[in-house]
């Protein structure tokens, strides 16, 4: 049984065929920032996991182009995507390889599991096969290009990669007899989000040319590098159905232990992979017996220069050079802010710069600044809420700021618990910018300058604090570094920077904070990016 605050998000595993770009880490840190968001707010057991997709004949080719044998390949690549989404703050809880023992087990035990229960078959496959791809395509699937000695050849008219007739004995799975079951799964239209590509899974299902029964083995001959069918070593299990029980191995199936955290709340993945997680995965599930996930989070790709990001094309962003010029939570700003989920964004070093520089350093970072210098702030301190005060100098003047700051947990979290984080950034945004119209309107620093004008000044502060105070803790999904410079700037303690801790307003509740210094530590929140 499932406790109230248990929690399970998943990533795709990754291709180690190729290192990391910012696709494979704008998943992961939108898992993150959803996993955060659920430790802030009071789960207390939460798995989420990422890692690597190892088997396959990509790989295999991968290896020998690189000169190496499959295992360091693997073990290197692995690693470069581990460091790098730890460079980036994506705090997993497991790290799962496709070539760990404890998958291995996981994997055989669930074949055995559906076979037992009647959904394999033994049978002769022959149709065309896509390496690239992993999978049988249908003619319907298909198109033609020229090939590289100009002759049309049959492609995947999906992404263009090469197929080959292949015919192969094989073991069968009986998709096709769970057309109904996955229909009545979607009937509730929050499985999969956005509703686009809910609906596009629908028709799909609907869509009996690709609901036929399909392969989940190949010959050993063809593919060695990969999980052996039990009892059957002249085949290899096919590697996306390989691939998705990595799922059931991070919460330690078939162990019974694994019931706790199943199903998955959230698994993100991309838009490439609907088709494997919204027609495979819960079919395989459901022929095992097992709960299919509470949600399918379906993102939108990154493009460049409006392309697709392609090693032919030369146009693949790396995340460590992103690293280098924006910093890890200024690039994580940028992905959450820019990325849309319902379709494709555009990745360009000049939104990039433009955006962090107006937000994370001119908005956000300029009023920490400034409130926390010597000029506007003599006594160093965050000071106390005064009604009094308050009526008498702000009321007025903080009207728009204070209703925007009312509404605004609540309507943040709804929209990152939604997935678009970008509107929840907007709003964060909207009430910084209120903050500074407030703060430039009141001119502390002239307030400053005299004792007789020292109530007038403290409840400045307040309102402006305060701001940055619910604005920092709700940051903390998407940027954790730079929400924690400025919370512990403003000495907001550790325990003090739950979602619970925003509400009430402070305003309201004078009586339970305590006056206290800020700390003396630089308020440098983000550098603004110079014209190079
Ligand atoms: O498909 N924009 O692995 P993969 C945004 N191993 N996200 C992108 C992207 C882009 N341009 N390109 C890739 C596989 N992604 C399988 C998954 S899961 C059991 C097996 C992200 O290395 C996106 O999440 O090709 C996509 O689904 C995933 O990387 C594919 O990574």
């Amino acid at each position: 049984m499932r406790g109230r605050n248990f929690c399970f998000i998943t990533t795709p595993i990754f291709y180690v065929n190729a290192a990391p770009h910012i696709g494979h880490l704008y998943s992961a840190v939108i898992a993150d920032a959803y996993h955060r968001l659920k430790r802030l707010d009071g789960y207390g057991h939460t798995i989420f996991s990422t890692g690597t997709d190892e088997h396959g004949t990509k790989i295999q080719d991968a290896a020998k182009k690189n000169k190496q044998t499959l295992k360091d390949y693997c073990d290197g690549m692995s690693l470069c995507y581990r460091t790098t989404f730890e460079k980036f703050n994506v705090g997993f809880t497991d790290y799962i390889r496709t070539t760990d023992e404890r998958h291995k087990k996981a994997v055989h035990h669930f074949w055995d599991c559906i076979k037992s229960k009647g959904h394999i078959y033994q049978g002769k496959y022959a149709g065309w096969y896509c390496i690239s791809e992993e999978a049988f395509l249908s003619e319907g699937q298909l198109t033609e290009k020229p090939g590289p000695d100009g002759k049309l050849q049959k492609v995947s008219a999906e992404t263009g990669h090469p197929v080959e007739w292949t015919e192969e004995e094989n073991f069968m799975f009986r998709l096709s007899s769970f057309q109904n079951d996955l229909l009545y799964w979607l009937k509730d239209d929050h499985i999969v989000q956005p509703l686009k590509f809910h609906k596009q899974l629908v028709s799909w299902i609907q869509d009996d040319s690709l609901m036929q029964d399909i392969s989940i083995s190949r010959s050993k001959e063809r593919v060695h590098w990969g999980i052996p069918v039990p009892d059957n070593s002249d085949q290899t299990i096919y590697v996306w159905l390989e691939a998705l029980v990595n799922y059931l191995s991070v919460v330690g199936y078939p162990d019974n232990q694994f019931q706790r955290f199943w199903p998955p709340d959230v698994q993100v993945i991309g838009k490439d992979i609907l088709k494997f997680h919204g027609i495979y995965w819960p079919a395989f599930l459901m022929a095992a017996g097992l709960d299919p996930p509470r949600t399918l989070f379906c993102h939108s790709h990154w493009t460049v220069n409006q392309e697709k990001m392609s090693k032919s094309k030369n146009n693949i962003v790396d995340p460590n050079d992103m690293l280098q010029t924006y910093g890890s939570n200024g690039f994580r700003y940028f992905l959450l802010r820019e990325g849309t989920p319902h379709s494709d964004a555009n990745f360009s070093a000049t939104k990039v710069k433009n955006i962090l520089n107006s937000e994370l350093a001119d908005s956000l970072g300029n009023l920490l600044n400034r409130c926390c210098s010597h000029a506007v702030n003599p006594k160093q301190i965050f000071p106390l809420y005064n009604q009094d005060s308050f009526a008498k100098y702000c009321e007025s003047d903080a009207k728009k700021l204070i209703s925007h700051l009312t509404s605004l947990p609540d309507a943040v979290k709804q929209h990152f618990e939604a997935f678009n984080f970008y509107k929840g950034i907007d709003a964060i945004i909207a009430s910084i910018h209120e903050a500074n119209k407030f703060f430039e309107y009141q001119k502390p620093w002239v307030l400053a300058k005299s004792s007789a004008t020292s109530d007038h000044l403290e409840i400045v502060l307040h309102v402006t604090m305060e701001t940055l105070r619910v604005c920092g803790i709700l940051l903390q999904p998407i940027v954790p570094e730079l929400s924690n410079i400025l919370l512990s700037k403003l000495n907001i303690p550790s325990s003090q920077r739950m979602w619970c801790h925003i509400k009430p307003l402070s305003w309201e509740q004078a009586g339970e904070r305590h006056l206290f210094s800020i700390s003396e530590a630089p308020a440098v929140l983000y550098q603004r990016m110079q014209k190079k």
